[in-house]
């Protein structure tokens, strides 16, 4: 089906920002919106987004060039959607962040990426050493955070409303972490603007969820077909996709509600059953799929082996959700992994390994470590820790030249070094790293099911990891 543009995108107000317009939030948040246009009977009533990327890449003028619209193919085995899609108004780089006129916006997102909070992985505090430039020259920030607040400063200064940030990025507690590590930010350069900040913006949380690759060579080729031209802000993506937010607006919202998007009171099942199950099958097959020489999601998830294991690991991480209301956890693990095997989305390992010192505490430290309070074993999470220890930081790129990209990568591989001669050290080097909740440092049985499955997998030809992994 093609869905071409069918609004006037002149009567679209720029009432929404978004910061970070990558992949995902054009194949995500972007239908949204682009759903709200379609199904208005007022397009003027309508909210338009205004982007805003502060790191690569720049792609204000490709926005520019294709009249502000780009497409987005959704297929799996059965069907296939090519949309138009026209509610992203313009893009600013680094360099014109600070001129986007915020006056009349009253919703931001934000998908920067797990690093882009600039906190301690695994925790909620602010890393004083990435925004040190930004608190040196405040006026003149280059991350994120540091971004939020000069804008927020300004809007106080010119006696602006209230307004909502949304955090979309797959970090736990999204909403929380944004709202802490801002106040921390902004109580050491605009101090004025804390209780200001307190009063007028809010920090849901935000679970969103629908898979979407870097593009490939071979995507946007299916997209040119698909669409039938070239388009270089296009995306691939798989057609689920969900959007559940905290009902906590400071501000004037888009009527979400009505494409779709769940707005709840307590997001914490949500965020947890998408992190425990769909994350944490991607983030296990990342690491045990590499040992069996696999290079996408597609060929891990339909690799019996892995998928028999796949059954075992959901069982284990469902244990330690409550299942939110209207959700089935055996359903969600099992769409989980027919998700990863549609045939349609090639999904790099080597992209999804990427940040795993970020990604891994949530997705599989925190359920080992509920599972280990509560006197049960947690052996499959400690086979993934046991993938991360023996790959983590290794930057070799794939045959499609994907590599993984890691800030502690360097330090897993150093730690790999030293202790090459024993797991049991490896293990304990690892888990003693402070990103991991602090049961799983001090639990000896979890150490050496983790130095059993190091030694277990080290030096091993793929075929013999799978088989190990297939008769757990
Ligand atoms: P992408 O690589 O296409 O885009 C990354 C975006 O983040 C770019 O706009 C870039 O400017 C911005 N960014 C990167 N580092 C930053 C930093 N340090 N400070 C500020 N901005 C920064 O990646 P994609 O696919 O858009 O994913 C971004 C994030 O969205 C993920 O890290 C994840 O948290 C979230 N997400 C992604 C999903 C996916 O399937 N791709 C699904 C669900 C959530
Ligand atoms: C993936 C996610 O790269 C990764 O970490 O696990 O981006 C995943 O595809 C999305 O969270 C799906 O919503």
């Amino acid at each position: 089906m093609t869905l071409p543009l069918s609004y006037d995108r002149s009567n679209l107000r720029p009432r929404a920002a978004h910061l970070g317009v990558g992949a995902f939030h054009r194949a995500h948040q972007q239908g949204y919106y682009d759903d709200l246009a379609r199904s208005s009977s007022n397009s003027s009533d309508s909210w338009g987004v205004v982007g805003v990327n502060l790191t690569p890449p720049d792609i204000s003028d490709v926005h520019s060039a294709q009249d502000g619209c780009f497409n987005v193919l959704t297929e799996d085995g059965d069907g296939r959607e090519c949309r138009t899609i026209g509610t992203l108004l313009r893009v600013s780089d680094a360099k014109d962040a600070a001129k986007v006129d915020w006056s009349g916006i009253e919703f931001v997102t934000l998908t920067i990426t797990e690093k882009g909070y600039c906190h301690h992985a695994g925790g909620m505090e602010l890393d004083l050493s990435k925004v040190a430039a930004d608190l040196v020259n405040p006026e003149n920030p280059h991350t994120a955070i540091g971004y939020l607040a000069s804008m927020l400063e300004r809007r106080r200064r010119a006696q602006g409303g209230p307004i909502t940030l949304a955090s979309c990025d797959n970090v736990a507690d999204n909403g929380m972490l944004l709202g802490a590590v801002l106040q921390d930010y902004v109580a050491r350069v605009f101090p004025d603007l804390s209780a200001w900040l307190n009063a007028n913006v809010t920090f849901p949380t935000s679970m969103v969820d629908r898979i979407v690759p870097a593009m490939s060579t071979a995507s946007r080729d299916r997209l040119q077909t698909a669409c039938g031209h070239e388009d270089a802000l296009g995306v691939v993506a798989e057609p689920f996709r969900q959007w559940v937010i905290e009902d906590r607006f400071a501000a004037a919202r888009p009527a979400f509600e009505q494409v779709g998007v769940q707005i709840v009171d307590n997001l914490a099942p949500y965020e947890h059953m998408k992190h425990r199950l769909l994350n944490g099958l991607q983030s296990s097959y990342a690491e045990l799929g590499r040992l069996c020489g696999h290079q996408g999601s597609y060929a891990a998830s339909t690799d019996p082996d892995l998928a028999c294991w796949a059954s075992v690991f959901l069982a284990s991480q469902a244990t330690t959700l409550h299942c939110p209301k209207g959700e089935n956890l055996t359903e969600y693990g099992l769409t989980s992994l027919k998700r990863l095997q549609n045939p349609t989305i090639h999904h790099p390992l080597n992209q999804i390994a990427s940040d795993a010192s970020f990604k891994l505490p949530q997705r599989i430290g925190a359920p080992a470590a509920e599972r280990l309070e509560r006197g049960l074993a947690a052996t499959p999470q400690a086979m993934v820790i046991a993938g991360w220890a023996l790959q983590g930081g290794d930057t070799r790129p794939d045959a499609d030249g994907v590599v993984t990209a890691d800030p502690m990568g360097p330090e897993i591989a150093n730690l790999r070094a030293r202790h090459a001669a024993s797991a049991v050290d490896l293990a304990q080097a690892v888990l003693a790293l402070p990103i991991w909740p602090s049961r799983l440092r001090d639990d000896a049985g979890f150490a050496a099911d983790t130095a059993y499955w190091i030694q277990t997998f080290a030096g091993q030809p793929a075929e013999a990891s799978r088989a190990k992994i297939g008769a757990f």
